[in-house]
């Protein structure tokens, strides 16, 4: 976000780091907003990771999540704050949702049970955006992006996403010269990735474009089994060595392809491929993490 918001020329952008400022903590976010008067809010703080993550720490994945977010959402309409673009994530659709999902089909089934804390949290936040805009006449709008990588990530194998796993661990295989590498699951599951900057990209696009209380889905519009992903970073990370697949780890939700029409009714459209955003993210871990 920063990255694009700079780009498009805003040079008064109001941040705060998790040291500088504990959203969780209610009378400081209130303050915050008093003191700052933002006028606009893109509301991109929150306790992510992976299916692993998920799985192990729902306690606190719930609680951050819903209160970091009632923190803002509640101080930001106490301060009159012109728009808030709130983040939730495509893990709020059941877990057999109609693929591809379209928002219609939030709270119509189960959600998957590795990330349902999170998932309820997020829904959570949605309906708050839409009850605040229905009892005070705010535009707080919700968007749902779909699995994300890009710079930046978070390559922690332990409470990582997929796509970054798959960087370093083919990454630090080659250079140590392993010859093979364990991945989780089956490798049949499906998933839909975009890159960052798409999202950010998206997220301007809707914080000028729309003002409407249903949530708007973001995604690349394809997806591609976890199998097929791993060869592909495999074979721009130039790993030689076999895969090995550890069955006891979890696949999670087996398909979450976002359907993307309402957003390109509005008039936006995906940039970055899969391949050359795997690329240009490998380079830059290269450059900025991995060990040369
Ligand atoms: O990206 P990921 O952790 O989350 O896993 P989800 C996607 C798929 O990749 C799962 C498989 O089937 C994993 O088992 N996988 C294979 C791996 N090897 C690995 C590995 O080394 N690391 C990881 N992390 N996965 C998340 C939700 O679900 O999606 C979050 O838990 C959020 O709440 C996020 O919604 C967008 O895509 O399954």
């Amino acid at each position: 976000m920063m990255r694009k918001l700079r780009l498009e020329g805003y040079s008064n952008l109001v941040v705060r780091t998790r040291s500088e400022l504990d959203l969780t903590r209610q009378i400081e976010v209130g303050n915050f907003f008093k003191d700052e008067k933002p006028e606009y809010v893109f509301l991109a703080a929150a306790k992510v990771g992976g299916i692993h993550a998920n799985n192990t720490y729902p306690a606190e994945f719930i609680y951050d999540n819903i209160i970091l977010q009632s923190n803002i959402i509640h101080s930001a309409y106490k301060s009159g704050v012109t728009k808030l673009l709130f983040l939730g994530s495509s893990c709020i659709y059941p877990k057999f949702a109609p693929q591809p999902m379209k928002e219609e089909h939030l709270l119509t089934g189960t959600l998957e049970p590795t990330n349902e804390p999170y998932a309820i949290a997020k829904i959570a936040g949605i309906k708050m955006c839409q009850s605040y805009n229905r009892q005070y006449g705010t535009k707080f709008i919700s968007v749902m992006p779909t699995n994300l990588y890009g710079f930046n990530d978070n390559f922690d194998l332990e409470t990582s996403h997929v796509l970054p796993a798959l960087i370093r661990k083919f990454h630090d295989a080659k250079i140590s010269g392993h010859d093979s590498v364990t991945l989780w699951g089956t490798g049949s599951p499906r998933r839909e990735f975009l890159h960052v900057d798409d999202l950010a990209d998206a997220c301007v696009f809707l914080m000028r474009n729309y003002e409407g209380s249903e949530i708007v889905n973001i995604g690349s519009g394809e997806d591609i089994t976890i199998k097929e992903l791993a060869e592909l970073v495999k074979q721009i990370v130039g790993f030689k060595g076999e895969i090995i697949w550890d069955k006891t780890k979890p696949d999670g939700a087996p398909r979450k392809l976002l359907d993307i029409s309402k957003i390109k009714a509005l008039g936006w459209q995906p940039k970055i491929g899969l391949s050359e955003g795997i690329k240009t993210t490998y380079e830059w871990y290269v450059g900025n993490i991995g060990r040369s």
